[in-house]
């Protein structure tokens, strides 16, 4: 088997069990980020970045708050990414080839606000979006609406390259924040420092004392700047798939994937 078909291999295996978007990064360039523990990347050579979308409509409930209902979506896709990084890991494994998957979103510095690697760098650097103005990875498949998951190996697989940004001059995700934290400036590449990005106190204060003591939330969660994106949003509710010619209704029409 040939390095592109091995690659091709591992990343439908990984669609297979449920990612949405998958993207290889070289570790080299990852080397310059802040891990935990310092040591967490020697020995792998290629990260995998896994994401799903989520969906559309649970964005809809939120207005100037989290709902219940996004914090268990959120925790469902934390639980998903979780499992399909540790399926990912252990065929890796059965491959011959050493990995680590990187939980879903476990903060290890509450103080600083760290986990072990920041995925969205991973993703960014895999090729599944750019960090967009409100700091988050954005795709232009599923705009912010995906979370993120990292694996680790040694696996010989070809590694795919960023894209570009494409924020452009929008700043939906800037005039959304309740406070006021996205200054609703522009990267190239990547913000050397969060608060190039975000007044990131506000952010976190936000979050941390209100937000997650609201009832049925429970974690430091927001999901405006999320909702504000408008990469990818297609559908509202109301939209009906294409309907078959012939068929009389959306109920006995095939549904013809948006992508
Ligand atoms: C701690 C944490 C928080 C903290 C701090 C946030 C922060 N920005 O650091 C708080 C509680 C405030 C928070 C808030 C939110 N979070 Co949060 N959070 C995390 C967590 C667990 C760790 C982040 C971390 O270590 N940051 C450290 C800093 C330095 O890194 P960074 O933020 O990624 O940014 C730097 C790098 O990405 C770097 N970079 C980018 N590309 C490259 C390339 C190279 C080569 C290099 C060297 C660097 C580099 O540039 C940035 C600036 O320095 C991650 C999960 C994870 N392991 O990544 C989720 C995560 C970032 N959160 C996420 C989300 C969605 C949110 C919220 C929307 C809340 C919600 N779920 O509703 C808000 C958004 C706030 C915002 N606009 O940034 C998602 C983002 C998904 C996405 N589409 O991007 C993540 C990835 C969780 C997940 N599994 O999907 N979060």
């Amino acid at each position: 088997m040939t390095l592109s078909e091995y690659t091709e291999r591992v990343k439908a295996r990984i669609a297979g069990w449920g990612a949405d978007l998958v993207g290889v990064a070289d570790v080299e360039p990852l080397t310059e980020l802040k891990v935990d523990p310092p040591d967490l990347l020697s020995g792998f050579t290629r990260a995998v970045s896994i994401a799903v979308q989520l969906p559309i409509s649970v964005f809809e409930t939120i207005s100037d708050r989290p709902t219940p209902i996004y914090s268990t979506i959120y925790q469902t896709a934390n639980r998903i990414l979780d499992e399909v990084a540790f399926r990912t890991s252990v065929a890796f494994q059965k491959d011959g080839f050493y990995s680590l998957p990187i939980p879903a979103s476990q903060v290890l510095d509450r103080e600083n606000w760290h986990a072990a690697i920041s995925h969205k760098a991973v993703a960014r650097m895999a090729g599944l979006g750019w960090q967009g103005k409100n700091l988050l990875l954005i795709t232009p498949q599923y705009g912010s609406r995906v979370r993120l998951v990292t694996v680790l190996t040694e696996a010989p697989l070809l590694a795919d390259a960023p894209v570009k940004n494409r924020c452009g001059n929008c700043t939906l995700c800037r005039d959304a924040c309740p406070v006021k934290a996205i200054r609703g400036v522009n990267t190239a590449d990547h913000y050397k420092e969060r608060e190039e990005a975000l007044r990131f106190s506000r952010c976190a204060e936000r979050l941390t004392n209100e937000y997650a003591s609201l009832p049925g939330i429970g974690a430091p969660i927001c999901g405006i700047c999320i909702k504000a994106c408008p990469f990818g949003r297609r559908m509202k509710k109301g939209d009906r798939p294409k309907i078959i010619e012939g068929s009389k209704s959306a109920a006995d029409a095939q549904p013809v994937p948006l992508m």
